[in-house]
């Protein structure tokens, strides 16, 4: 980058001044090099009132432009102006017929944005603004044009040759070359196009819609993964029939493909008819696969399908809108996975996520609002904030709404927007016109950025039977936003009596939501004989910290009493905490330290109890994890953390041996694997179970770990104890256990990337040059985005007793390998380094150990945008 990179506003938006009415596309793949022709139909926008308006195309830089002409007529350099990423054409008629030729080399496209290889693949990446590395285009989402695209390769290597929408033609030439031309009817934004050019199979099925029309599906992958499509195909079905059933959304082409790669920079892409999906959200079968990324493969399918109407057919007008496709529908896959699985255990996967890294994000340099004002690099906006707290702020209005009217509202919002591209005002304005309900105050969460905190107190009025819940809202300051105005807060609660039943509120139910708008309010409740225990924030009803000052008795009630699962949980985890933080603020170093025996007895009722849901058990008896815990302080005593939560592990298992064993060995049974909701809960509690056994440090739970490992006839009971025995203090059979499953698991890539991972997070002393090796073995691949992932992001994000060694060495590493990735792929070294933004939780002496590191890598030269944008925001 030449110049110092520009901010752009949201406020300078201005229409188009041209209309792109057809893009025809010609791709001529060679080994060295690919040349793009276009020819592009425009005329004038009539919406744009500027007279004789410039049309601005995009191009990136390193875009060799061979010809160019309008009309037939071609231009000389002289008629246009080339400027950083911008091409400008003066003087041009009402409209008008473009033709450009341009040289790329996606050969050489590290980057992974526009067109790009993967594993001797051609695969494009064009959101958001990877289509300007491919071709001269106004390459914003509000341009929406009717595409046409021939791709022509060399057939032996490349018989494979997929875009967007229907094959209409086809050929061969003599020269061993073939072509394939696609056709999509539907206008889309040029983020949406996809090309994919490759020796690739497929699996095929198909779906008949609720119209009754018949589509293909196809799944595209290398030979060597065709066993591994079967559940991605499933879950595809499953989602299609979902949206129709739920949202009355119907699929529109004839055809829906998804291709697996095995290079990308994120999880996967909704192309239009063409989804390109990274490899890990993509391939599952059982022998390589973890209930996890089973779960994962099913939301994420999902995801990129329900895009083909909350993305596609209604589409952003701007980046700053963002959030109106992927808030949206990250709440539409919830929906999905919660219906599929379990709706409790789904929400509370989500809220621990949220309440973890997005509240870290609003509260560290970076934090935006759902709708942001102004960006550098728009990829750097690709957040926590953006999808998941995006997808938290549309659950609340449908909580608002309730469930009808929320419908009635998302009908309306894609009638009337279908084949537009909108903003998240328009979308609100649909609910507000579908319900006649007042969203005005709500509004604010889409401007004002960072988390709000609720403080509650309360007071019972004996003589009265009146019990008041006072309640108050703030929101800490946040970069360029230092006053808030207050938020409309849907607060779930109930009240319990004392002998824990659940006591009718006014609305003749047991949960209320109480609308919180002021910025101090108090709720009055009748006819009360004592005084009742608050269940606040059922469901986390809305994206907010909530205050209020329970005893660990009460929390232990809530536990056993409340009738909202997700509350009896959060009991659990604000009992966990608690008790952690005394022992965290009073921890010194070789100093014994006290259980709080509270949570031994709550544990053991849970454990004890028959007939709970398996995978309500084993989440309420994890504990939070250390990530969550640092969001909780104020300065992170990184060392105490790791230290209490260990030792209250061993307590936990220690105390209730005889229990977990007794749980694991029901739970272990020898049946065939299915990644159904009650197996994965039947496995995650075993699994839990385990975890706390070989805290202990026994022989004979090593060997329980070992005969599972064994046994196991999946990847989820077998990456659980090889995690737990690499991780234990027997360092032999640790060392024995990895070398087998890499011998075992080397050709399969995203095994050995859980080894990798096993590795990486480690906590044992010497991590960092483990993974320094790690980085030199031959299953570590520099340029693949997975592998990086798993050796740097996980030792960077997943352990953080070896990351913060106070010796810095942590810090360095990472700043070494941004410095390195800044060049390379810019999105993934931005990314990677959203540890070291985060310096002011940290000691003085870690913070001038990160903020070295971060000058480091501002002083270390040209930096890209994506980088740039990142660390000077964390140094202002
Ligand atoms: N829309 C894509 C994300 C693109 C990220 C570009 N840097 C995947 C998704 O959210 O469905
Ligand atoms: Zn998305």
């Amino acid at each position: 980058m030449s110049q110092e990179p520009q901010v752009i506003y949201l406020k300078d938006y201005t229409v188009p001044s041209y209309n792109i009415e057809t893009t025809d596309l010609r791709f001529e793949l060679f080994e060295e090099e690919t040349l793009v022709k276009a020819e592009l139909k425009i005329s004038r926008n009539p919406e744009c009132k500027a007279t004789n308006p410039t049309l601005d195309l995009f191009g990136h830089e390193d875009l060799e432009l061979c010809r160019l002409t309008i009309d037939g007529q071609v231009l000389s350099a002289s008629d246009y102006q080339r400027d950083g990423e911008i091409l400008k054409i003066g003087n041009l008629p009402e409209s008008f017929v473009l033709q450009s030729v341009t040289r790329i080399h996606p050969e050489t496209n590290t980057a992974l944005e526009g067109l790009y290889k993967s594993d001797g693949m051609y695969c494009t990446q064009c959101e958001a603004e990877g289509f300007r590395r491919i071709t001269f285009f106004p390459d914003r989402p509000d341009v929406m044009s009717i595409y046409r695209t021939t791709v022509e390769a060399e057939q032996s290597k490349y018989p494979v040759l997929l875009s967007n929408g229907n094959p209409v033609d086809r050929g061969e030439s003599e020269d061993g070359r073939h072509w394939v031309t696609w056709e999509d009817p539907f206008p889309k934004p040029s983020y949406l196009f996809a090309l994919v050019a490759g020796d690739l199979q497929h699996i095929e099925d198909s779906f008949t819609t609720m119209s009754g029309r018949e589509v293909r599906l196809m799944i595209y992958a290398e030979e060597k993964d065709l066993d591994k499509l079967d559940y991605a195909m499933l879950s595809l079905k499953n989602a299609m029939k979902w949206d129709e059933e739920t949202y009355g959304r119907e699929y529109d082409l004839d055809i829906y493909m998804i291709v697996a790669v095995d290079f990308f920079n994120m999880g996967a892409m909704e192309n239009k008819g063409l989804n390109i999906f990274n490899t890990s959200c993509v391939l599952a079968n059982p022998k390589t696969t973890t209930d996890a990324s089973f779960q994962r493969v099913e939301g994420v399918v999902a995801h990129e399908y329900f895009h083909n109407w909350s993305g596609n057919r209604v589409t952003c007008r701007d980046w700053f809108q963002l959030s109106l496709k992927e808030g949206f529908t990250v709440f539409r896959d919830a929906g999905f996975s919660s219906d599929m699985n379990s709706r409790t255990v789904k929400r509370v996967e989500d809220v621990a996520v949220l309440r973890t890294a997005q509240f870290a994000e609003d509260a560290g340099p970076m934090s935006h609002p759902i709708r942001p004002d102004s960006f550098i690099e728009i990829s750097n906006f690709y957040t926590l904030t953006i999808y998941e707290k995006g997808a938290e702020v549309v659950g609340m209005v449908k909580t608002l709404l309730g469930e009808e009217l929320f419908r009635k509202g998302s009908d309306l919002y894609f009638e009337r927007h279908d084949g537009q591209a909108v903003t998240t005002e328009d979308f609100v304005q649909a609910m507000e016109d579908a319900s006649g309900k007042d969203l005005s105050q709500f509004r604010a969460w889409y401007h004002q950025a960072g988390t709000p905190e609720l403080n509650v107190s309360d007071s019972f009025d004996e003589a009265n039977g009146t019990y008041q819940l006072n309640v108050k809202q703030r929101c800490p300051a946040t970069p360029g936003q230092d006053k808030k105005t207050p938020f409309h807060i849907p607060l779930a609660m109930g009240l319990l009596d004392t002998a824990g039943n659940e006591i009718q509120l006014s609305n003749g139910e047991t949960t209320q939501v109480l609308d919180v708008v002021e910025s101090e309010q108090t709720f009055t409740f009748s006819g009360l004989s004592a005084k009742p225990v608050p269940s606040l924030l059922r469901g986390f009803s809305a994206p907010v910290k909530l205050f209020y000052p329970y005893t660990r008795d009460e929390l232990m009630f809530l536990m056993a009493n409340d009738s909202d699962g997700f509350s009896r949980w959060d009991a659990a985890q604000k009992l966990a905490v608690d008790i952690m933080q005394e022992l965290i603020a009073a921890y010194q170093p070789d100093t014994a330290m006290q259980l709080d025996q509270r949570l031994i007895t709550a544990y053991r009722s849970v454990l004890e109890t028959e007939g709970l849901d398996k995978a309500m058990v084993s989440k309420v008896l994890t504990l939070p994890s250390e990530a969550y815990l640092s969001e909780l302080a104020d300065v992170v005593d990184v060392d105490a953390i790791h230290h209490v939560r260990k030792f209250v592990r061993q307590q936990i298992a220690e105390q209730l041996e005889d229990q977990l064993l007794k749980i694991y060995r029901e739970n272990d049974l020898e049946v065939e694997y299915s990644p159904d909701a009650d197996s994965i809960a039947r496995r995650s509690l075993k699994n839990l179970c385990l975890a706390y056994l070989i805290s202990l440090d026994k022989e004979e739970y090593l060997q329980l770990a070992q005969s599972q490992y064994n046994k196991a006839d999946n990847m989820t009971d077998m990456q659980a104890a090889l995690a737990l025995v690499a991780h234990s203090p027997f360092a032999d059979e640790a060392e024995t256990m990895l070398t087998e499953f890499y011998e075992n698991w080397k050709e399969e890539s995203l095994v050995v990337n859980l080894w990798l991972s096993i590795q990486s997070c480690d906590p044992k002393a010497g991590a960092l040059s483990r993974v320094e090796k790690l980085m030199q073995h031959p299953a570590f691949d520099s340029k693949n985005p997975n592998k990086l992932r798993s050796v740097i992001s996980v030792f960077c994000m997943q352990n953080s007793i070896n990351f913060h060694a106070m010796d810095g060495s942590g810090y360095r590493f990472l700043a070494d390998r941004i410095i390195e990735l800044n060049k390379q792929n810019p999105q993934i070294a931005s990314r990677m380094l959203t540890p070291l933004t985060r310096w002011k939780k940290y000691s003085p002496e870690r913070q001038s150990l990160m903020k070295a590191q971060l000058n480091r890598i501002s002083q270390s030269g040209e930096l890209s945008k994506d980088v740039y944008e990142v660390v000077s925001k964390s140094l202002a």
